[in-house]
């Protein structure tokens, strides 16, 4: 149930249903990113995140590809302009890996074609990802002599281990949505066909869940990645006593003794 529609044309957003589905929408460029895209997209996660009736969030791409990272039609490299792309990261990239990380609510994925260079990253900063099986995962930076931006060089060794981490960035090779689900880059791979209903019903499930709850449980994982188990452990025993003191938790409490679904606010 759809009850608004941005007008950004590089960037769809419909929220209905507690869901804020957003979608890169520059099909012809494989949904690469240029400035206007990115400010597009900006604006699109502000709107979901000061939605109230907003539980969670799902990001995809219009057409055959997700998105194919950095527009490289966008800038002038012939060496008469001086070019600073760490400007870019900082400007663009960098808040958008850490807007999608601490967005208080699950952060879905469909990757429904080829994610290459940023895209790829982009994709892998979401907290759910899901694949169609044709979708295809690209380093591509190290063919243009680039480092992989968009947190990828912190999540590929995390999610797949440095081995592997290596000879993806270092080959810029396709890996299969089969593959990353196998190697647990990705959480699973979906009949193409599928996609997006099935990514649509996992957004809508999430979003009658607690919500709060599920930001907590998102913030410990993420906070593991860099804490020793003494850190993580007092973050627990904080997130927890917080947890315990939400109607959430009462209502989930409730219900299972009345054995009867409970009906969550999301607080
Ligand atoms: C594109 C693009 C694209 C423009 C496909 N740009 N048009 C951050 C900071 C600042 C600067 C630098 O970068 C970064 C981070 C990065 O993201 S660097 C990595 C940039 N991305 C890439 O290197 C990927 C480039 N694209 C590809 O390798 C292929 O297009 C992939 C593997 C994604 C898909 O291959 P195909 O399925 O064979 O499609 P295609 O190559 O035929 O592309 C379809 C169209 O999309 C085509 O246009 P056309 O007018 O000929 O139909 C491409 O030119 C266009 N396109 N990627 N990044």
């Amino acid at each position: 149930m759809t009850t608004d529609v941005t007008t950004e044309s590089s960037v769809l957003c419909e929220i209905g249903d507690g869901v804020a589905v957003i979608t890169l929408n520059r099909p012809d460029k494989l949904n690469a990113f240029n400035e206007e895209m990115h400010l597009a997209l900006r604006a699109a996660l502000e709107r979901a995140e000061a939605d109230e009736s907003v539980r969670a969030l799902l990001l995809t791409g219009a057409g055959r590809g997700f998105c194919a990272g950095q527009d490289l039609g966008d800038r002038n490299v012939s060496g008469d302009v001086e070019l600073d792309l760490g400007h870019t990261l900082e400007t663009f990239y960098n808040p958008l890996i850490r807007k999608l990380r601490a967005l208080p609510l699950p952060v879905i994925c469909a990757v429904n074609g080829v994610a290459a260079g940023a895209g790829a990253n982009i994709a892998l900063a979401c907290d759910i990802v899901l694949a169609a099986r044709s979708a295809k995962f690209v380093q591509a930076f190290c063919r243009l002599g680039l480092v992989p931006d968009s947190g990828g060089t912190y999540s590929l060794p995390r999610l797949v281990g440095e081995a592997r981490a290596k000879g993806l960035a270092l080959l810029g090779e396709a890996l299969s949505a089969e593959q990353a689900e196998d190697w647990g880059l990705i959480w699973r791979a979906v009949d193409d066909d599928g996609l997006i209903a099935e990514a649509g019903k996992l957004a809508r499930h999430l979003a009658t869940q607690p919500t709060a709850g599920l930001a907590k449980i998102k913030q410990a994982i993420q906070a593991s990645l860099d804490n020793d188990l003494d850190a993580q452990l007092d973050l627990e025993r904080d997130l927890q006593r917080e947890a315990g003191r939400s109607a959430d938790y009462r209502e989930g409490v409730a219900a299972f003794m009345a054995k009867r679904a409970p009906v969550f606010q999301g607080h």
